[in-house]
């Protein structure tokens, strides 16, 4: 059976899934999923690079093996990561997790010297620690060999892709997750760029969705056991790209919905033709990041499921309860009603997650949560709460305001957040496609293919 791979990388974890479109849907299997592990090594938290690519080739021959021919491979990551490769194309050391604390404080310092409503209204995007812009800056700041010896600046799904092809070039909606990119032409801003002293021939080439990479090298095509030609394709391959590509779509009882891409993190927003780049939407914390077929994604970026995942590793380790659906029941029987700020940089990334809301609790004179089922009823009212403040405030940057949320990717499974949302929201909440990701990153393969011709053709398949 001919399938397109798409490959899909989060922060926890990874998978390879076989798709195909027949009848007007996409039919999804899935081949192999892998733990994404973050690395303390020395100062530093890092990806294990060399392990996710030989995951990554594993799940390729696992398809192979299934008897699947392989049209074409789509890849898509969490955002604003990155490798460099030097002159001769090796990997210059692991890529830096993005939450590691060498980034801790420089969007202040960054910006006391320059005027931050006039770079939003050029970048558009939200300042956050995390953004490619200031691992950049911390690198330049610490005199960082690597960045002295760096040709290319390669996004992780890049990075991969570059490792599959040989092809070194930079996807647009990953790109717009680095905060270096001009939100209205879709390209490197070089004005920013030089500002901030870096080397301008660390960005390459920036190609759109849809575009082929290059193809699979043959070394890796023999490994695999395949003997025939296997294009990799440029995909939405910022993972929200691909997920928000599908939110939505078909959806004729509404004139304006949201979505909320609901995973590690929450992405609560809307898409648009063309960014808005105003002080309010600024101050709002609203993002405008590339989306599949030049489209906006006006969003914000709210820490989501990942205070909870946190909190059940961390039972996980002292042998407490740790069964989803014994945790939410218990969350459904209790009635606290502590509602914390989740986007607090206390919750980041904290030794210890729990102490964290207890202490959050103490100091604003909440009530402490006590049981597990109270925390995790604190982190999803927490989380509920704080989509009704997103709405409201798209709300006031819209003509029109919003109708309906559409929740996609695994978040949408716990239905007690999304009745809590609806509930906060007071409008239509609808839930799914759980695949959404995966759904977005074969549409575009089958797109660039020419299976499917169009979007109206893509709003019948969802
Ligand atoms: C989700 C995501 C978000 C981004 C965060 C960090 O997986 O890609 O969109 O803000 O990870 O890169």
């Amino acid at each position: 059976m001919d399938v397109y791979l798409a490959i899909d990388f989060g922060a926890g974890s990874g998978r390879v899934m076989a798709g195909f479109v027949s009848e007007g849907m996409v039919n999804l299997e899935e081949i192999y999923r892998f733990p994404n592990r973050q690395v303390r090594l020395g100062d530093h938290l890092y990806w294990d690079f060399p392990a996710l690519f030989a995951d990554m080739k594993q799940g390729i021959r696992k398809a192979v093996q299934k008897g699947f021919h392989i049209k074409s491979i789509g890849i898509d990551t969490w955002g604003v990561d990155f490798g460099l490769i030097d002159k001769n194309g090796n990997l210059l050391g692991n890529p830096v997790c993005y939450r590691d604390s060498r980034t801790d404080g420089l969007p202040e310092e960054v910006f006391a010297n320059t005027d931050i409503s006039r770079h939003y209204a050029e970048v558009g995007i939200q300042v956050m620690a995390i953004n490619t812009l200031f691992q950049l800056c911390s690198m330049k700041k610490s005199d960082d060999i690597l960045l002295k010896m760096a040709d290319k600046l390669l996004f992780m799904p890049d990075l991969f892709s570059y490792f599959l092809t040989g092809t070194a070039n930079n996807e647009y909606t990953i790109a717009s997750t680095s905060e270096l990119l001009d939100a209205r032409s879709r390209t490197w801003n070089w004005e920013l760029i030089r500002q901030f002293g870096l080397p301008e021939s660390l960005f390459g080439e920036i190609v759109m969705p849809g575009t082929v990479r290059g193809r699979l090298k043959k070394d890796i095509a023999e490994e695999m056991g395949v003997d025939y030609e296997i294009d990799v394709i440029a995909v939405g391959s910022h993972d929200t790209a691909s997920a928000v590509f599908t939110a939505g779509l078909g959806d004729t009882r509404h004139s304006v919905s949201a979505f909320l891409s609901s995973g590690t993190w929450s992405l609560l927003g809307i898409e648009l033709d063309e960014p808005i780049l105003s002080e309010e939407a600024r101050l709002a914390g609203f993002t405008n990041e590339g989306g599949v077929g030049g489209k906006i994604r006006f969003l914000q970026n709210i820490t989501g499921l990942w205070i909870l995942q946190r909190l059940i590793a961390q039972w996980e380790e002292t042998h407490k309860e740790t069964g989803y659906d014994a945790l939410i029941s218990a969350a459904e029987d209790s009635d606290i009603t502590s509602v914390i700020d989740v986007d607090d940089p206390a919750f980041s990334c904290p030794a210890d997650m729990e102490h964290a809301i207890a202490d959050y609790c103490r100091v604003h004179n909440l009530q402490i949560p006590q049981t597990q089922g109270e925390y995790v009823r604190c982190v999803l009212q927490s989380l509920a709460h704080r989509y009704k403040l997103g709405i409201e405030q798209l709300n006031r940057l819209l003509p029109s305001p919003v109708e309906a949320l559409h929740i996609i990717g695994g978040g949408c499974r716990n239905g007690l957040l999304n009745r809590l949302t609806e509930d906060a929201l007071g409008i239509p909440v609808y839930a799914g496609p759980v695949e959404a990701t995966a759904i977005g990153n074969i549409l575009v393969q089958a797109l660039a293919k020419g299976e499917i011709k169009n979007r109206d053709e893509i709003t019948t398949i969802i």
